[in-house]
């Protein structure tokens, strides 16, 4: 080379161009560990600088970056439309089985058809969103498609390079020298809210479902709007391929790990299964971790996992004989709306509740559903006597998502929640700037009343078995209680009046009643419903405040001090005490008997052992149950929040940890399992 003292361009640019390679490599690797693999090496920030400092180097020399380079998934250009492409094999659709039945007919044909019984299966969840083609050429994506009539799709490959789990460039070398990978582009519920938010904070439209966000992030001839919606990646399969340096698998299973191990995210939940019974098992089992999944899933779909034997099985039309989707029962529903009532609540809050045509969804009968407020009526712009689309998904509780407009009677009209209470007939006054507005009566109002007994006899309250619903109902009704105090006041002549309480039930009554009188500190300022003050806020007044006293002459600035209580709920705190009906109340409850154990010495020590701790709880577990590791939890000063975020400090996984799982993961939280639990409960009890 030249003997100048200085580096000639060229060397300086041969010398960028290594470097350029080296922190590419080291990218993709990265990224490959993250995930893919769910196992990262180095830290966000680590991987951050190797990628500015990939960015400025490109930044100096633009002519070296390829299309590949982990600094290209933002951009790319706005198209006018997508050009088409042909797939080399055409895509598959998959027939459907809707029952054990229909599952069985399909397990019989392929017995029938390889006259064998030594077959085994693959089962994955069959995820919501949107199939795609990836082709890899000499380990680089160079084209992405979607699956459009199976023959032709749409090239959005500049898209679908701004999703963070699909590989830029593969891993290893003994991939095939063109590789057409074939999987479900899908968005992830926690990724699907915060977009609908923001949809809605720019005066946007939100979107129906996730995979209706995903289709129109995927569509977008912008790939920056792409870039900026939370799309993932699961691979199904391979199409096309050439030129492999290295024997392919066999069959599926073995087939997903090789794609793997070369960049290639598959799904957590793929299994094999031998036997007809074990993918029933597998059904039954997605059917009960799909509420908890952080993306959604219809159906779980089933192949036969050698390729040999699904040669042997064919196609019909353009669904293979070899594989089936097993439907889970619909999630989203229409159904009419018969009937819009107002609940009142405890608080006297007003709610408007959807009165529905029964209706099955996701395989429970579905009849109300809570509209929440006005606000909400109003932006989904639902009427009585409208067909509304009814769902359930994640959590249980069903919704009313939008009504079809174009099904609306001529004559409907707006509801409004009226501005007096339905029961009593109060004013209803809305509550500062929110949504809801209440019932002005107080405990004057016979529905307050009600719901105030029914509070504070329940479960996590004073525990009352056997005083139902009806049972209130009746006792308000014949005057023999007005309050909760007068519970304990009952007589044996009292309840037998009752309808359908026979000598029995009403002794079993009296005896749950007078247990119920041994409690705890916790339980009892649960069960007297101040606003606010749920199970976890009563435990950490319980932790905090050695006796009842102490606790009722606790002023704003005391309250503050403890960790999860903030400026409402001390407020609340303040004021339910400060009414002199309600410490009246207190004193009767006290004076009819109702004790609980003071707070050992040992226990307020304990108490602060865990207090700088803020614990996320994930999974099962086999030897406590969730509420009692949360309250040993409690006890130990520990606060136990429901969702992972920056602030968590712990998450403690067992058995089908799911999404919190993988976020503690991503955000690097200390994750401890049931056995590591166990010896913090132990050592931080010494
Ligand atoms: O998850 C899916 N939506 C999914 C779709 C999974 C699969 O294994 C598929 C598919 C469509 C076709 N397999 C084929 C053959």
């Amino acid at each position: 080379m030249s003997l100048d003292r200085g580096n000639t361009e060229e060397e300086v640019k041969e010398k960028a161009k290594v470097e350029i390679n080296e922190l590419s490599k080291q990218l993709h690797l990265h990224a490959h560990k993250y995930y893919v693999l769910d196992d990262p090496e180095i830290t966000d920030a680590e991987y951050d600088q190797l990628f500015r400092k990939l960015e400025s180097l490109e930044k100096n020399f633009p002519e070296l970056i390829i299309d590949t380079s982990p600094t290209q998934r933002v951009g790319g250009q706005a198209l006018d439309k997508f050009q088409q492409v042909a797939h080399v094999k055409p895509m598959l659709s998959l027939t459907n089985a809707f029952d054990n039945e229909e599952y069985q007919a399909f397990h019989k044909r392929i017995q029938q058809t390889l006259n064998r019984s030594d077959f085994d299966y693959i089962a994955e969840p069959k995820l919501d969103g949107l199939a795609v083609s990836l082709t890899y050429k000499n380990g680089l994506l160079v084209q992405a498609a979607t699956r459009g009539d199976g023959q032709i799709g749409e090239n959005i490959t500049s898209n679908v390079k701004t999703i963070d789990t699909i590989a830029l460039q593969l891993q290893g070398d003994h991939y095939p020298e063109i590789l057409e990978v074939r999987g479900e582009v899908f968005m992830p519920l926690a990724g699907f809210k915060n977009l609908n938010q923001t949809q809605l904070n720019n005066g946007d439209k939100a979107f129906a479902n996730p995979r209706n966000a995903a289709a129109g992030s995927l569509r977008q001839l912008d790939p920056a709007i792409t870039a900026t919606r939370p799309l993932a990646f699961y691979c199904y399969g391979i199409g096309h391929v050439e030129n492999p340096k290295h024997e392919l698998a066999d069959n599926y299973y073995d087939l997903m790990f090789q794609l793997k191990q070369w960049g290639i995210r598959i799904s957590p939940l793929l299994k094999q299964l031998p036997t007809l019974e074990s993918c029933l098992a597998y059904y039954q089992k997605l059917v009960e971790v799909r509420p908890n999944l952080d993306y959604e899933i219809d159906g779980v779909v089933f192949k036969l996992n050698h390729f040999a034997d699904q040669e042997k099985m064919g196609f019909i039309a353009r669904a293979p004989r070899w594989s089936i989707a097993y439907k889970f029962p619909a999630q989203e529903v229409s159904t009419t709306l018969l009937a819009i009532e107002i609940q009142v609540g405890r608080t006297g809050v007003l709610t408007p509740v959807a009165r529905l045509e029964p209706v099955e969804v996701g395989g429970v009968t579905v009849t109300n559903a809570t509209l929440h407020n006005q606000d909400e009526i109003n932006k989904k712009d639902v009427r009585v006597g409208d067909t509304v689309i009814v769902r359930r998904a994640g959590d249980v509780i069903p919704e009313v998502v939008r009504s079809i407009v174009s099904r609306r009677l001529p004559n409907s009209t707006p509801f409004v929640i009226p501005d007096t209470c339905p029961i009593c007939g109060a004013v209803a006054v809305k509550i500062n700037d929110e949504a809801k507005s209440r019932c002005s009566a107080g405990l004057t109002c016979p529905a307050q009343q009600k719901e105030v007994i029914k509070h504070f006899v329940s479960r996590k309250a004073m525990n009352i078995d056997g005083l139902g619903d009806r049972i209130v109902e009746q006792l308000l009704e014949n005057k023999l209680i007005l309050h909760v105090d007068d519970l304990y006041t009952l007589t044996k002549e009292n309840l037998i009046t009752l309808e359908r309480m026979g000598e029995k039930s009403v002794d079993n009554l009296l005896t749950a009643i007078e247990r119920s009188k041994q409690t705890t500190f916790a339980r009892f300022i649960y069960a007297l419903g101040i606003r606010e003050v749920g199970e976890s806020t009563a435990l950490s007044l319980q932790n905090n405040f050695k006796s009842l006293e102490l606790l009722l002459n606790a002023s704003t600035e005391e309250l503050l001090l403890i960790k999860d209580i903030g400026d409402v709920v001390a407020k609340n705190i303040v004021t339910f005490f400060a009414d002199e009906k309600n410490s009246r109340l207190v004193q009767s409850l006290i004076e009819a008997g109702i004790c609980w154990p003071e707070p050992s010495i040992n226990q307020s020590e304990k108490s602060q052992a865990l207090s700088d701790e803020i614990i996320v709880i994930t999974g099962s577990f086999e030897n406590f149950n969730r509420d009692e590791i949360k309250q040993q939890l409690h006890q130990l000063g520990a606060q136990v929040s429901g969702s992972v975020s920056k602030k968590t400090t712990i998450l403690v996984a067992g058995e089908k940890a799911g999404s919190k799982l993988e976020k503690a993961q991503n955000l690097g939280i200390r994750i401890i399992n049931e056995d590591e639990l166990n010896k913090l409960l132990n050592e931080s009890s010494l």
